[in-house]
């Protein structure tokens, strides 16, 4: 499976067309819709949602509510492009609209100037429209369709954040990620725990004030996978090293870790190592899963656990110093609309991305030209591994 994404934030729509899906899966706009209206969600967000309300539509590779096969179309208006129309034309005679919109003042942490040098751009708008985090909505929307994939495969995946603008939450080590989706799901920074879910809104509401912005963690947690996705066998078949990339390509993303993580090189190897144990009903299992259910970058069957750490958004309305690339005089950074806290619509967002990323590498080890031979598949391995 393989997908492209294009869009400019303030352009007329995100378009994504994936390629590689097997065929007879069930998929409607609203499973899509669904996941992208989650993604709009958060405390901190900024006015932006307000003007959207994400709706896919599908204009190719599904028929009556199935796919067929071939390359699935998505499709996601901007609603706010009719205030754009002028300034993000692609005719070359609108010119003069664009210049209200220019940008000079680069973004300290954004792509603004780096962007605009190796791409030449002496309009750093022509950067920030493609680098803005508003091509999430289609990253989501592609996931989505993974996420049809591995829930026909019993896979599911959820998220919650847990630390935020340094407020960290109290999350047990054995938390049931699962059995408290509609807590996490309530919650308006997607946070298991309530009093530290108050104190990170008291965060992002004293950063708004203030004109600054906030980062955080969150987690992704995948249960059901099945034994052996991935391999040990290729530098580019590795599983971890797939999620970690894709985690990464999330806008503003900048570390990941799996299970206790980075802890692991704090400890011996006999409390990093998750001890093997048998029984008749589920074969192998881990007694501990601190290496978050990856075992030489493959899965164990245990749930993956991932963590990722989201840096504050570049975008500050007290904006830090900068250059202005005409006049080479320091200055202060350009501000946009922008968010001042999206770590728990990154999480979203994740779930998304990973989801993608599973579906694919299953899609692609497994005979799965249709979902009847990929679920087939898939459940053989399963009594395969148990039986070992
Ligand atoms: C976003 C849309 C953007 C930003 C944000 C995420 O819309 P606008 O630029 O019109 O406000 O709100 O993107 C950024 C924070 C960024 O730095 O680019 C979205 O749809 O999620």
């Amino acid at each position: 499976m393989r997908f492209l994404t294009a869009g400019e934030s303030h352009g007329p729509k995100l378009t994504a067309i994936i390629e590689g899906v097997p065929a007879n899966l069930a998929i409607s706009t609203d499973d899509i819709n669904q996941e992208l209206a989650r993604r709009q969600l958060g405390y901190g967000r900024g006015n932006r949602m307000k003007i959207e309300t994400d709706q896919v539509e599908i204009t190719s590779g599904v028929r009556h509510g199935k796919t067929l096969g071939s390359p699935i179309t998505l499709v996601v208006e901007n609603h706010d492009w009719v205030n754009w129309e002028k300034a993000m034309s692609s005719d070359a005679s609108d010119l003069s609209y664009a210049k209200e919109r220019m940008i000079a003042n680069p973004r300290p942490g954004h792509a603004d100037l780096v962007g605009g040098i190796k791409y030449g751009h002496r309009d750093l708008r022509n950067v920030l429209e493609r680098s803005s985090a508003r091509e999430t909505a289609m990253r989501v929307a592609v996931g989505a369709v993974a996420k049809k994939v591995l829930s026909c495969l019993g896979i599911e995946i959820y998220s919650s954040v847990v630390e935020l603008g340094g407020v960290k939450a109290d999350i047990p080590a054995d938390f049931d990620i699962a059995g408290n989706v509609a807590l996490i799901e309530a919650s308006p920074v997607r946070c298991a725990d309530r009093v530290a879910a108050e104190a990170m809104i008291a965060a992002i509401d004293q950063a708004k004030l203030v004109g600054d912005t906030l980062g955080g963690i969150f987690e992704v947690v995948v249960t059901g996978m099945p034994v052996g996705v991935g391999s040990y066998a290729q530098y580019d078949r590795k599983l971890d090293a797939k999620l970690a990339a894709a985690m990464l390509s999330i806008q503003a993303i900048k570390g990941v870790e799996f299970g206790i993580g980075f802890e692991a090189g704090r400890l011996p190897g006999s409390l990093v190592q998750d001890e093997m144990i048998w029984d008749e009903v589920n074969g192998y299992r881990r007694k501990t899963n601190r290496l978050g259910g990856l075992e030489g970058s493959m899965t164990t069957g245990e749930p993956l656990v991932m963590r990722a750490v989201m840096k504050p958004i570049a975008t500050l309305y007290q904006p830090l110093q900068s250059v202005n690339i005409e006049t080479k005089e320091m200055t202060l950074a350009s501000v946009e609309r922008s968010d001042t806290c999206a770590v728990p619509a990154a999480s979203v967002v994740a779930e998304n991305v990973i989801a993608w990323e599973l579906a694919q590498t299953i899609v692609d080890q497994f005979y799965s030209d249709t979902l009847e031979t990929l679920t087939t598949s898939v459940a053989n391995l399963r009594k395969f591994a148990r039986e070992f």
